[in-house]
């Protein structure tokens, strides 16, 4: 998708909506960190809400991206440049996205699993979750099992999210869950995964309480799963 018109001529305000969000689809391919910033506060001045402006330019977009990384016609300093402007717009949308008055209804840690250093769908799934209400605590990614373990004791979370976006890191996380049983631990707490090469299965038998498919879904989870413990 090589843009062969001149973006410094492009005034993005002057585009129609679709024709803005295709735009911020070929801008995040290209990386281009400013335009998306642009192209996210036009879209939100226009009354877009700020999921839609996620799911249907910034997501989207990266979704493009994925396929031509995965079919090598993009690298990785290319999607690092597409992640880095997919960030700016995620960060004009993430206090939006996590608006609310209301006192957290239970606490989370979140992290990527170690030896993998995705974090764009963990970050989307603790805006989502400040968003619902609750209090998330991020520990970043290529966390060790014993990183876990710290910020359980720290921060005594009702839930442990943990993301993995490579079919070579999502093992760990059964190591985590182990290490969890193992310490006699492991039903303190709600255990939530996800990550692109997971599903329901993988979930089941790595022994989480569930597996969830995106954002969305893990808020859903999360709100359901605390009502349940809080009967309990
Ligand atoms: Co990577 N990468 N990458 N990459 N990368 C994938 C994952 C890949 C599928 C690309 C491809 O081939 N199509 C492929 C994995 C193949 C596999 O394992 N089968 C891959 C590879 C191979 C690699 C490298 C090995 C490449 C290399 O070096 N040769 C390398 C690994 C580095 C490492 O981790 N050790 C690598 C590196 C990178 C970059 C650094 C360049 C960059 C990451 C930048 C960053 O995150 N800061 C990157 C990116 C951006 C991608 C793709 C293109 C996009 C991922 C993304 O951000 N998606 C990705 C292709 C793809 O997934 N289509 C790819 C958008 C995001 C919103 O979705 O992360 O799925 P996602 O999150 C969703 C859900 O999955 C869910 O909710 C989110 C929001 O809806 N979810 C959770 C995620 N985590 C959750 C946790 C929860 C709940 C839900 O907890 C409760």
């Amino acid at each position: 998708m090589v843009d062969e018109t001149n973006d410094d001529d492009l005034d993005l305000a002057s585009l129609p909506d679709d024709e803005l969000v295709e735009q911020m689809h070929d801008d995040l391919y290209d990386g281009l960190k400013e335009e998306i910033m642009e192209g996210t506060n036009i879209l939100l001045g226009r009354g877009w809400s700020a999921s839609k402006v996620l799911d249907e330019a910034l997501v989207e977009g990266m979704r493009i991206v994925g396929i031509d990384f995965r079919d090598g016609i993009l690298f990785v300093p290319e999607v690092l440049m597409s992640a880095n402007a997919m960030k700016g717009g995620m960060g004009i949308l993430r206090p939006l996205l996590a608006e609310t008055g209301a006192q957290p209804i239970g606490k989370m840690i979140i992290g990527t699993v170690k030896g993998d250093i995705h974090d764009i769908g963990k970050n989307l799934v603790g805006m989502m979750m400040e968003g619902a209400g609750f209090e998330v605590i991020d520990l970043g990614i290529d966390n060790p099992v014993e990183a876990y373990l710290e910020a359980i004791e720290k921060h005594k979370p009702d839930i442990l999210g943990m993301s993995a976006l490579l079919t070579t890191t999502m093992p760990y996380m059964k190591v985590v869950i182990d290490t969890l049983v193992e310490k006699g631990m492991r039903d303190d707490y709600i255990v939530l995964v996800g990550g692109a090469p997971l599903n329901e299965e993988f979930g089941e038998a790595i022994g989480a309480d569930a597996y969830c498919r995106d954002a969305a879904v893990a808020v859903e989870t999360a709100q359901a799963k605390m009502a349940e413990k809080r009967a309990a």
